[in-house]
Parts: structure tokens; sequence; C-alpha cells
């Protein structure tokens, strides 16, 4: 019986948890892509989310291949759409860290990587 109930109440909140993140302001698409290989390094990252973002909340990160930070610091939020610019960098892997509050204020995080040069 207390097993049956546990089960159900784990089972409840998965369903819920997935309800949730379905509401959630998630990364719709970026560019650069998300993986993608581009032949220089780009001047700014922009993500675009499938909900309205909160601009006191959401930021963007940026390192290159050696784990600096390339970003300037002053991520800029529109809608849906925040973006950040980006100092040189030089070639290699870069890693895209986000935080976003939605304006349903649920926060979501992620990260990405792309490509630049050779
Ligand atoms: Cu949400």
């Amino acid at each position: 019986m207390r097993r049956a109930s546990l089960t159900f109440v784990a089972g409840l909140a998965v369903l819920l948890a997935a309800s949730q993140a379905q509401a959630h302001a998630m990364l719709d698409r970026s560019e650069p892509k998300v993986g993608n290989k581009v032949a220089a390094p780009p001047r700014e990252v922009t993500l675009w989310f499938t909900q309205k973002l909160e601009p006191a909340f959401s930021r963007i990160t940026v390192t290159n291949a050696t784990g600096d930070r390339v970003d300037t610091g002053k991520t800029r939020v529109s809608g849906s759409q925040m973006s950040v610019s980006l100092r040189a960098g030089g070639a290699g892997t870069y890693r895209v860290n986000w935080h976003v509050l939605s304006t349903d204020s649920h926060t979501t995080e992620g990260d990405f990587s792309f490509q630049v040069g050779d």
C-alpha cells in the first residue's frame, strides 16, 4: 500500500516536471548555430527562446578554446531574444552558457559549443 502510493507520487512528479519543462523558456535556436563551425570568431552570440525573458536575470557567458571569457559581460535582452558581444578570442571550441528567467517566473539554463576556424 505504502509502496504503491509512493510510486504514484513519483510518477506524478515526473509528469509535473515534464509539463513544467514545456512551459519554461527553452533554447529555440542560436547564431552561431549549436555545434556548427564558423570561419572567423563571431562578433556576437544571439540566442532565441520559446518564451519572453526577464532582462535583469537573463545572461550569456562565452569562453574560448583556452577557457577565457570572451563575452563583454553585457547581455542584451529583447523579447524572447538575447545576445552578447564578443572580443576576439582566436580559433577553436567556444562554449556558450546561458541562464534565463522567463516571464512565467521560471529559470532555465544550459550550454552548448560551436567551432571557430580550422
Ligand atoms: Cu516555465
